[in-house]
């Protein structure tokens, strides 16, 4: 059975430094993702977008939280609806926006299922704190807020913490991680596997044991998927790019495993800047992903 879809936009900008993500929402919509997806024969609901406030309009108060009550608000916001959606049997894509929008998804998801495992597909590790980070930039914490690390306006939106056990997450692509986020991606015990891994036993061994890892006694597995886990060259819209990521082949390899191994209750899609993109490809490459995601084969 297909599960109905509901596609919920938060343009967001204020978890990081360069404007234009914002319009990833935008900018995955013009590349067709509603028309795609019921092609696919689903029941799909684009519910529009999430208020998100802008930064011209709002001061940055904490230099190592940067727009930290803007940015909580907005996670309970997308907290909430995404709860919702699940609780009524929808499968949720949520499009950013800059990363800090997954922890409102990982919270929502987290309260309609019992217990959820994370794949966090990106070239970064998110496992930044107030304490570590050094950009102040909460685009930078996401997966250490939903380990229940972090500041508690943060670690607590939806009212508890944490979220998920780093048992059950695993990151997918990361070549770029800081020091200070290594050890604690370390102590916390969240598993990790870099290019060098994709590199050396092939994207289908690494999939196969993420989705081990996220799927082992969990009741759902939510993938947040940053476009900068690919390469550059083929996603090149992206505010963080780092050169030597997943191929398009790999992604598509990966969302088909995936799709297979039907254990997905939610995704979510960050980080698209069109302003810095060529002719919407990283949005293209974004929808394309998603359609494997969801079962598309070519015969
Ligand atoms: N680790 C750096 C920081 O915390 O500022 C860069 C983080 C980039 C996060 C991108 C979206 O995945
Ligand atoms: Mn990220
Ligand atoms: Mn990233
Ligand atoms: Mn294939």
């Amino acid at each position: 059975m297909k599960k109905p879809i509901s596609i919920i936009g938060v343009p967001m900008d204020l978890g990081q430094g360069r404007r234009g993500v914002d319009m990833g929402a935008s900018a995955i919509r013009y590349a067709s993702l509603q028309e795609r997806i019921a092609r696919l024969g689903y029941d799909v609901r684009d519910l529009g977008n999430v208020n998100v406030p802008t930064p011209e309009s709002h001061r940055v108060e904490n230099k190592k939280l940067k727009y930290l009550p803007e940015v909580a608000d907005v996670s309970n916001q997308v907290a909430r609806l995404v709860e919702n959606q699940m609780k009524e049997d929808r499968f949720p894509i949520i499009l950013g926006g800059d990363h800090s929008i997954a922890i409102g998804s990982i919270a929502g998801a987290t309260q309609a299922v019992k217990k959820l495992g994370v794949i966090w597909f990106d070239a970064h590790g998110d496992m930044n704190t107030e304490e570590t980070t050094p950009s102040g930039n909460i685009h930078g914490m996401p997966l250490a807020v939903s380990l229940g690390l972090g500041h508690p306006d943060l670690t607590h939106v939806g009212g508890f913490a944490p979220k998920v056990e780093a048992k059950n997450v695993v990151i997918v692509g990361a070549r770029d991680l800081d020091a200070e986020e290594r050890n604690l991606i370390k102590q916390a015990g969240v598993s990790v596997f870099t290019m060098h891994e994709i590199d050396k036993m092939g994207m289908s061994a690494v999939m196969e044991e993420a989705i081990c890892i996220a799927s082992e006694g969990t009741d759902g597995v939510h993938l947040s998927l940053d476009l900068d886990a690919f390469d550059p060259r083929e996603a090149p819209g992206v505010g963080t790019p780092v050169l030597g990521g997943v191929t398009y082949r790999e992604g598509h390899l990966a969302m088909e495993m995936l799709a297979a191994a039907h254990v997905l209750t939610s995704v979510d899609i960050v980080e698209v800047n069109p302003i810095l993109d060529v002719e919407n490809r990283t949005a293209r490459v974004a929808v394309d992903m998603i359609c494997s995601l969801l079962g598309q084969t070519v015969i």
